[in-house]
């Protein structure tokens, strides 16, 4: 190593040691190593060299650089380590600043009133039972005497698949699936889950939406069961104070047919502009299932009959919480489902 090396390098070590910051060292490394550093001058001034010189000159300049990166990567590091423990020393944490708290999300206010109509049928002895969206069309249409071209099938119109299966329209496919399996023997069972329309969505119809159907069969099942069962739903959902009443209706599955009124709950039953001034508002449809659907599925009518019903649980949590416009469930507007959150 000639003189002039040795004093680079004897200068750098004498600077290193007073070194005392990050920054210091950062310092020493641009003067020696970078662009136009010391240490990358002398490599530069190699060319002029001849090759011998060059070769040995080279190796030590080589040398006393791999010296230099050395000693700066090792301070640099300590150093580091140094200021990052008085940081830690110097910050006192404010205990008494308020925490960052989780968002907490919650339930769907369609799934929190679907649960509470689950509750309410389970609690009177209906067993949840769940099945498949795309269904097959026999399920969906057929068994429930709805023939091919029949004109109901418009009323309920849905996505298809392909000519034998759809996304279905209501949710009777899976009790027409249990009335299979369960081979003539009584049925009590609630059966919520999406359903499909070919419905273009407005304030009070979408496209999709929650259904809980029931159905009950055994022997002396009469229509004074269902208006009990919905009486006893009616009450525990929207209040003890109210009553309902069944008038006339149709659907090709139920025999006869109603519709089911609850009573006002805004004007007791007075007339408002809620109810249109009737006192009533219509909640869901309903009937003794029609003794075709019975024989379809294995069940002799004389000797087994029971009602069925059809709820959709967005109307009746419209109902409940006085929402005007469906689509309020489906746009994920915070501001709107922050209403219904259990916890805040
Ligand atoms: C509605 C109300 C209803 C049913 C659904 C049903 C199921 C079976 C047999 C007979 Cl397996 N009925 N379900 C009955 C009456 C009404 O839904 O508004 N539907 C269009």
């Amino acid at each position: 190593m000639s003189e002039s090396h040795e004093k680079l390098l004897n200068q750098f070590q004498s600077e290193m040691e007073s070194a005392k910051t990050t920054a210091d060292v950062e310092a020493l490394r641009v003067k020696y190593l970078g662009k136009k550093g010391e240490v990358t001058e002398l490599l530069k001034g190699l060319g002029k060299l001849s090759i011998e010189e060059r070769k040995a000159t080279g190796a030590t300049i080589n040398q006393i650089k791999t010296k230099i990166q050395s000693s700066i990567e090792e301070t640099m590091k300590k150093l580091a380590l140094q200021e990052l423990d008085a940081k830690l020393k110097a910050e006192k944490p404010d205990h008494s600043m308020p925490g960052t708290y989780p968002t907490i999300g919650s339930l769907h206010p369609v799934t929190q009133v679907a649960n509470e109509v689950i509750n309410i049928f389970q609690a009177m002895g209906f067993f949840l039972t769940e099945g498949p969206e795309i269904e097959e069309e026999y399920y969906n249409f057929e068994a429930l005497n709805v023939p091919k071209h029949h004109p109901a099938r418009d009323m309920q119109d849905t996505f298809y698949i392909n000519p034998e299966l759809l996304l279905r329209s209501q949710t009777s496919p899976v009790q027409v699936r249990t009335m299979l399996e369960k081979k003539g023997q009584p049925i009590k069972i609630i059966c919520p889950g999406k359903v499909y329309r070919r419905d273009a969505d407005d304030a009070t119809h979408s496209h999709q939406f929650i259904q809980c159907e029931g159905l009950v069969l055994g022997k002396d099942i009469s229509l004074s069961d269902l208006k009990g069962a919905l009486l006893e739903m009616a009450k525990k959902m929207l209040g003890e104070e109210r009553e309902i009443r069944l008038r006339p209706s149709f659907f090709p599955f139920t025999e006869p047919s109603v519709e089911v009124d609850v009573s006002c709950g805004l004007c007791g039953g007075k007339g408002c502009n809620v109810c249109k001034n009737t006192g009533w508002i219509e909640v869901l449809g309903a009937g003794m299932v029609n003794n075709n659907v019975l024989r379809m599925s294995g069940y002799n009518p004389d000797e087994i009959q029971g009602f069925a019903f059809g709820i959709g649980v967005e109307r009746i949590a419209m109902l409940k919480y006085r929402i005007d416009d469906i689509r309020n469930f489906y746009t994920n507007d915070l501001r709107f489902l922050n209403q219904f959150k259990e916890v805040k």
